[in-house]
């Protein structure tokens, strides 16, 4: 951390899962130069105690940026969108569009992500480090699987992206994770599957997939 902030550089912490992959994603598609710190999860790296300093929750993603020091993935994207993409509109100005900007953020984040998709991720895939629990996998696959169902009618109703005609920062939260159900074998509509077709076919998506490989 001291060295970002001596130094006023950018540094992004962490590579490898649907979370830092949001962090970088933001950062290209503002074209922002920053340096990579490819630490993965489980592996060692977040416990060390010079990262321990700089996010004592020992998690990835963490950016560094100047004299700020930030982790939690939907906050990191919507800080970069803030500071350096306002005219990009990734982070609606006027209040009630910012509103329906945070409330999609929320829903993506605790409903797609916390209390579904890593639900099933932490008893299926890494059941060996937090147990088995079938029952709340199967849950969480149902719960996934209806508030999906309210994307797709909210995209039917006013898109192509979540917030209407404007791509934002929301729609790389929505996105990274659809693309992680779609690796958990959960189901998704037709029509998300397009959504996620179209909104992955962008430039800084692809260049941020090849940063958040781990072997970078
Ligand atoms: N809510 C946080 C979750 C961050 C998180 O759980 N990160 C995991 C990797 S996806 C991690 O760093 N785990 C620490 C470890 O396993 O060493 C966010 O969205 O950034």
């Amino acid at each position: 951390m001291a060295e970002a902030r001596q130094e006023n550089r950018r540094v992004l912490w962490g590579a490898g899962t649907p979370r830092t992959l949001r962090a970088h994603w933001i950062l290209r598609e503002l074209d922002l130069v920053y340096e990579s710190r490819p630490i993965g999860p489980r592996t060692g790296e977040t416990q060390t105690p010079e990262f321990t300093s700089i996010n004592p929750s020992q998690k990835i993603p963490v950016l560094q940026d100047g004299d700020i020091t930030l982790s939690e993935s939907a906050a990191i994207v919507t800080y970069v969108a803030e500071a350096y993409g306002k005219e990009r509109g990734l982070v609606p100005t006027a209040l009630k569009e910012r509103a329906r900007y945070y409330q999609w953020c929320f829903f993506t984040m605790m409903e797609l992500d916390a209390d579904t998709t890593y639900v099933i991720r932490r008893h299926e895939d890494l059941k060996h480090l937090y147990g088995e629990a079938p029952n709340a996998a199967k849950a969480a696959r149902e719960i996934f699987r209806k508030q999906a169902g309210v994307v797709e009618k909210t995209l039917a109703a006013a898109g192509p992206y979540i917030l209407g005609g404007q791509f934002t920062g929301a729609d790389i939260l929505l996105t990274t994770c659809l693309t992680s159900a779609v690796r958990r074998q959960i189901e998704i509509p037709e029509s998300l599957r397009k959504y996620v077709d179209r909104i992955t076919q962008r430039q800084a998506y692809q260049l941020a997939q090849q940063a958040n490989q781990r072997e970078n």
